[in-house]
This record gives structure tokens, sequence and C-alpha cells, in this order.
């Protein structure tokens, strides 16, 4: 998978990209990862990127021609399936959304800043706008990591089966239940019998329950859908 990634602040962006399974995926060569700059298509001298919007109103907002030369640049040297839009006025990311983009081959994710971009880039360019939840950050480039850590640790290959990510919460609407590793007791606090019991169905039955305890008390909303 490729994923080109049009940002503002390209140094805010790096480091997720060079830990852990993201290193992993792209030392395996499972995933491409490509900064671009939005400066470097800017405007003049000063590499102009943004304006005051028409009607008045504080805040910036990105011009559609820097952001249409870079889009059409990468268009031009291969095809994209999904050209997404990290923004707080959009669908909320979750895990169906990271599966689905994990089988894609080619994806662009553009980064919003100051008061977003024009209507226009959105009308003409995105294909898919992902919010990451209900806050605001100061822009989208660590929306854009936590999208990306979502769904390249699903393309197939990245995780070892010692970290399946078919176990993980939300894969199948349920939280995860509680987990445990030595010592068996620590100061009174006692691991559950069960998952000392070596008894292997009993143990599945009993991660289930507590799967479905868990996401009752304190995310009831998942089992509605
Ligand atoms: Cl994708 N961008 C910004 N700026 N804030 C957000 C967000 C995205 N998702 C939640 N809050």
């Amino acid at each position: 998978m490729r994923i080109d990634i049009i940002t503002v602040e390209p140094d805010l962006l790096q480091s997720p990209f060079n830990h852990s399974m993201m290193k992993r995926a792209i030392e395996k060569e499972l995933a491409e990862v490509h900064f671009h700059n939005l400066r470097e298509y800017g405007f003049g001298n000063y590499r102009q990127i943004d304006d005051y919007q028409f009607g008045g109103g504080a805040g910036m907002v990105l011009m559609i021609a820097p952001i249409a030369k870079c889009i059409e640049k990468l268009q031009s040297e291969r095809t994209y399936d999904e050209i997404i839009y990290m923004t707080p006025d959009a669908p909320t990311l979750n895990q169906a959304t990271a599966n689905q983009l994990s089988l894609k081959e080619n994806i662009i994710i553009l980064t919003g800043h100051y008061k977003g971009v024009d209507q226009r880039v959105r009308d003409k360019f995105i294909t898919k706008e992902i919010s990451i939840g209900d806050y605001v950050l100061t822009g989208g480039e660590l929306a854009a990591a936590v999208l990306c850590d979502a769904v390249i640790r699903l393309i197939p290959g990245v995780l070892g089966d010692e970290t399946s990510a078919l176990t993980d919460s939300f894969q199948d609407n349920l939280l995860s239940p509680p987990v445990y590793t030595r010592p068996s007791e620590y100061e009174g606090m006692k691991v559950p019998d069960v998952l000392l019991s070596g008894n292997f169905p009993k143990i599945e039955e009993w991660r289930n329950e507590q799967a479905y305890k868990r996401t009752q008390e304190i995310r009831p909303d998942l089992l509605e859908d």
C-alpha cells in the first residue's frame, strides 16, 4: 500500500512512522509513506497557501490551487483509490473504515489546518472525509497519523500471529476482555481462577462474557448496531 500525505507540518508527522508497527510495515515494504509539504506548492516568494475567507470571519483557509497542483501531480503518476480529507466535520473513524482502507493500493491523505480548506477542494478531489473523534485538534496531522496506524497494522503480513488483529477490541464490535500476566497474586489481588485452569473452552467462554460485560458498561452504543 502506498500512502501520500499532503500536509503543512511534515515534521510533526514523521516520528510515528519511525517506530513500532508502522516502522515494521515500512521495512517489510508492505507500506510506503510519502510526505508532501504543501508550502512547496504555494504562490510567490512567500509560498502562500492560505488566505482570508470570503464573507469575513477569523481564521485562514487553505487555497485550492496549491492543493490542486499537488494532488494533480500525484494523480499524473498513478491512480488513487481514495483521496481522504482529515477534518473534524466528517464521519468518525471506526474499525470498519480502517478494515476497508487496509485493502487499498494507493491513497492520498490531505490534512487541514487553520479554518480548513476551500470547499471546492472537497467538492473536486476528496472521495472520503474522516474525523477521529468529537473534539478539535489544531491540525489534521495527528489525526492522519492515527488513521495510518489503524490502517497499516491491518495490511496482511504486518502483524504476526502473536498479535493477530482479529482479536482486537472493536474487531467484533466488542471491547477487549481483561488480561493478566505474572504474578498470579499481587498484594492479595488474584488472577481469576479460570485463566489458570488450562480449560481453554472455558477460558474462551469467560473472555467472551467479560468482553460483553465491559462493552455493556462502557460502550453500550456498540451493542446497538
Ligand atoms: Cl481529522 N482534524 C482536526 N483538526 N481535528 C479533529 C479531527 C481531524 N478529528 C477530530 N478532531
